[in-house]
């Protein structure tokens, strides 16, 4: 088993009842109606019935006799339906499903009804991870409908298929053999999605090329939007706000100029003449060298809203990203995003999202969310992770992400409503917005797995759940995406489990607990960094940790740079106290003494040590109980989680030891006795060089 099955290969059913029961359902599928997505859901039946039951499923041509199954959309189904039943369909929204029994002429048939295909697809997939998790009821009603509009991956693929930030491989997108050949794991992609509910992909990098807008690439683009359409993905590309100039021939890219204006519209009708359903562009702009309207005296409303509006004919959506921030400024960069955006709420169009990183620095191991979420009641904010784990282990950690997405969705903002959460902000429950998204880094490449660390694949299915609800707990994404991969053993289950949980505390433990950030390797951001300085001081870790012989931390706090003010008053009054403030966050905002006293009653300095040395333990843990496992995985995948997990254990001791000995000469204390004493030359782990580490982010 190399994983490229994902959480969709399907495990034999053991259990003779369940499977007699399961075995009566696939002799009889009747479909109401036809819909290319019915040949998807055709072919996942297959699929499902040779693996689960050795069985091909039967499709019948008459809906009554030998018929178990009804599939259908609300429409195709009226006639069997109850008009309450119908009413109540309609409500879950376009992409919404139920199923559950049905009774008619004296005979029960088990239903999965959707408001369109592609929402009975989705009941379908949902069906069968019941199945997968044991926790199918044939005589039982469910419904699920999703709580967000668009539920995206954002790849960072370039056109030569290197991956910003990608530790996987290459990119899946085999933009040299588009149009003519299509590799057959674009179907399997789009299959994984589904399965998830995304339903938008954004192919290219954020750090735009733009060859992609031109015409050649543009019928390549088609044939993956050709592929996807069944699967209900929408596909977006990333636009270069500068490609008026380096495309069309012109001397501005002033979104003011009526040849500038002209020049997107001509370019995204013939985007639409290509792709009907086109979704519409990702843009980085005035970001990071990154071209934008700053250059010609505009703002980002000016900016965006030009683009939006040659989608708007089209019902195309402009996503633009706050990521956000300049050296020249003399502020926080924490600051910068709320600085340039809060002033513009309401000035966007209304097909305008601004996609906004779940923390203001930079997706750091723990960042607390993001300030801009609930300061603009009337702009539509939507949410981007990183799925790719640039700052959290890259291809050699074990870090399940979706307690760190929990921890960020569940906080509350206060704001527009006392009671908002960053979730409800998101989801449009708490505030106005109609048009709502979740968005994530891609972590796909071309690793046979997918996602290089084979445990990686939790992050992807974690991200496309949450981004359906994301009110769903970390927990309970772990028990599905465990028993689905591994099986239902509830011994192994609860133990690979166990890990997944365990496993983003321990990382946040051994590279930058209690509030540090942004101290990891320059550039590559692979390995420990604290002593980075240099160059532009916003991407030095001495701008973010501060250490000195007097203490350490950021102070945000009213008497520093105040990106506390930022947030609501009750945030402002509960973190700007030290000894109030959630000791996770601690150093985010407070420049404290070494020898500050925690609520453990140890020095700051200790807990420091105590924290990275205990991050290195739970590694050791996962280790022990991932060992305990042999012989229960089969061991091709026991061994790959095996190794990677020995590498982790050097990477955390190396991350423990070189912060520590670092922090070390500025404390000039002793390490706390009861840790294993660090060891190794400060200098060696310094002058360490990776130029091979992947990723890199190309330098424009
Ligand atoms: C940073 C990455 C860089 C991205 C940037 C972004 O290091 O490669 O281009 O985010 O989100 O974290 O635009």
């Amino acid at each position: 088993n190399d994983g490229y099955g994902l959480w969709l290969d399907y495990q034999a059913i053991e259990n003779p009842t369940a499977k007699s029961d399961l075995s009566r359902l696939y002799s009889g599928f009747y479909f109401f109606g036809q819909s290319p997505t019915y040949d998807v859901i055709r072919k996942e039946l297959e699929l499902s019935g040779e693996k689960m039951l050795g069985q091909s499923p039967v499709f019948t041509s008459e809906r009554l006799a030998q018929t178990q199954v009804w599939l259908g959309t609300r429409e195709e189904l009226s006639q069997v339906l109850g008009l309450q039943q119908q009413t109540s369909i309609k409500e879950l929204g376009e992409d919404g499903y139920w199923r559950g029994p049905i009774g008619f002429q004296g005979k029960t048939y088990y239903a999965i009804v959707g408001n369109r295909p592609i929402s009975v697809l989705y009941g379908v997939f949902d069906w069968l991870r019941s199945i997968q998790t044991d926790s199918f009821d044939q005589t039982a009603e469910k419904s699920g409908s999703p709580k967000v509009k668009l539920r995206m991956l954002n790849h960072w693929d370039n056109l030569d298929r290197t991956v910003e930030r990608g530790y996987a491989g290459f990119s899946i997108w085999d933009w040299h053999k588009l149009p003519g050949y299509v590799d057959p794991r674009y179907l399997d992609y789009a299959r994984a999605n589904a399965s998830l509910g995304i339903n938008a992909v954004s192919l290219t990098n954020v750090n735009a090329n733009a060859r992609i807008l031109t015409t050649d690439f543009m019928k390549k683009a088609k044939v993956l939007a050709d592929l996807f359409r069944p699967y209900g993905i929408k596909v977006f590309l990333t636009a270069r706000f500068s490609a008026p100039i380096e495309i069309g021939g012109l001397k501005t890219a002033d979104p003011l100029d009526s040849a500038i204006i002209d020049f997107w519209k001509k370019k995204t009708d013939e985007m639409y003449s290509f792709i009907p359903d086109f979704g519409g562009f990702l843009v980085k702009a005035n970001s990071e060298g990154q071209p934008g309207p700053h250059e010609y005296g505009r703002n980002h409303a000016e900016g965006a809203n030009m683009l939006a509006d040659a989608l708007a004919p089209h019902g195309g959506v402009l996503i633009w990203r706050a990521f956000v921030y300049s050296h020249e400024l003399d502020e926080d960069r924490h600051k910068h995003a709320n600085l340039e955006f809060e002033p513009l709420d309401g000035k966007f169009r209304d097909n305008v999202i601004i996609q906004v990183k779940n923390g203001a620095i930079d997706f750091m191991p723990r960042e607390p969310f993001h300030p801009l979420f609930g300061a603009m009641p009337k702009t539509n904010l939507g949410m981007e992770f990183q799925i790719t784990q640039e700052y959290l282990g890259q291809a050699t950690q074990l870090v399940y992400l979706a307690p760190m997405w929990e921890e960020v969705l569940q906080s509350k903002t206060y704001r527009p409503t006392p009671s908002s959460t960053v979730a409800g902000v998101v989801d449009g429950s708490d505030s106005d917005q109609k048009l709502t998204l979740v968005a994530g880094v891609s972590n796909i490449g071309t690793d046979r797995n997918w996602t290089g660390h084979l445990m990686a694949q939790s992050n992807w299915y974690a991200f496309g759940r949450m981004a359906w609800n994301p009110d769903l707990s970390s927990g309970e994404i772990a028990d599905e995406w465990v028993k689905m991969t591994f099986g239902k053993d509830p011994e192994l289950a609860g133990k690979i489990k166990e890990i997944l949980l365990d496993s983003r505390e321990a990382a946040v433990n051994y590279m930058m607990p209690l509030g540090l950030h942004h101290i990891m390797g320059r550039d590559h951001h692979y390995g420990p960094g604290p002593w980075v300085t240099g160059g532009r001081a916003d991407w030095t870790a001495l701008y973010y940790h501060q250490a000195d012989s007097l203490g350490i931390g950021f102070d945000r706090t009213a008497s520093g740079s105040n990106a506390l003010g930022q947030y609501a008053p009750e945030i402002q009054n509960a973190w700007s106290d030290p000894q109030e403030i959630p000791e996770k966050f601690l150093l985010w905002f407070h420049h404290l003494p070494w020898d500050f006293e925690m609520r453990s009653g140890r020095t700051l300095w200790e807990e420091i040590g105590l924290h990275y040395d205990s991050g290195v333990k739970s590694v050791r843990q996962m280790q022990e109980t991932w060992a305990s496992l042999e012989g229960k995985i089969d061991p091709a995948r026991f061994d790959h989680v095996r190794q990677l997990l020995a590498i982790q254990e050097e990477e955390a001791e190396w991350w423990r030891n070189a912060c520590l000995l670092y922090f070390q000469t500025f404390a000039k204390r002793p390490f706390p006795a009861e840790i294993e004493q660090p060891t190794g030359d400060l200098e060696e782990y310094k002058s360490r060089s990776f130029p091979t580490a992947p990723g890199i982010r190309p330098r424009w």
